[in-house]
């Protein structure tokens, strides 16, 4: 009997990658074992997501990246709904009902591209260069509270136990990680109280705790 040899998943990560950690988060609610392969996005000043052979697998020079039934993903939203589209088992992370799905990409869509991209490495790098390093504090406090406070709104309509509802979605995926990094630039959080019940709902769940950057084997105390 002829067998069709399927290699096994490769995550390219960073420990503290907010990006990162939300597809981690995806493979282990799918029960999906993974290689990782860190990238250190700081080392030699310039990162080695800037090195020839990263960029030829992705030129964003960004983590994550998949590669998973030998295709090669990149962007963490396309990633985990391709990982829910094919793997129906574990948490189903777009619900069925359009309309908790859309509230559930808006919450996903107000971190991914209304907040971490103002705290990602290479702008903090250009801040830190073209403003000086005491305006990077304004900058990322300007941003985070702008999207955060958005967030915390549309929970008070979303919210269940977790961000929609009851069950576990991609919207959960995206607050966790979010909510460590706002906690490491020092945002004041207890004015947000929506999004801190839920996150102290998630972080504990065995799934999310193994994606917790301290967990992996990249972690540096830094
Ligand atoms: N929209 C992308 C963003 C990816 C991204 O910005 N990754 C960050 C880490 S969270 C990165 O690799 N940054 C490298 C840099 O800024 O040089 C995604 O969701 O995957």
């Amino acid at each position: 009997m002829n067998q069709i040899k399927i290699a096994k998943p490769i995550l390219w990560s960073y420990f503290q990658s907010t990006c990162s950690w939300r597809v981690r988060i995806a493979l282990n609610l799918k029960a999906i074992d993974y290689e990782y392969r860190a990238v250190d996005l700081l080392k030699n000043k310039g990162g080695e997501q800037f090195s020839k052979e990263f960029t030829n697998l992705n030129p964003k020079q960004e983590v994550p990246i998949l590669f998973i039934d030998n295709y090669l993903f990149t962007q963490s939203i396309p990633i985990i709904e391709y990982l829910d589209e094919t793997r129906r088992h574990g948490a189903r992370l777009l619900p069925d009902d359009p309309v908790k799905r859309a509230k559930c990409r808006i919450i996903a869509e107000l971190i991914n591209s209304g907040i971490q991209p103002y705290q990602n490495a290479n702008v903090i790098k250009k801040i830190n260069a073209e403003m000086g390093k005491d305006k990077r504090k304004d900058w990322l406090h300007f941003y985070l509270n702008k999207g955060l406070n958005a967030v915390e709104e549309i929970l008070k309509e979303t919210k269940g136990r977790y961000c929609v509802g009851d069950e576990i979605t991609m919207a959960d995926l995206f607050l966790v990680p979010q909510v460590f990094a706002a906690k490491r630039y020092k945002i004041d959080m207890s004015i947000y109280p929506l999004i801190n019940t839920i996150n102290s709902e998630l972080e504990n769940i065995d799934d999310f705790l193994r994606a917790h950057p301290y967990s992996q084997p990249d972690f540096l105390r830094i």
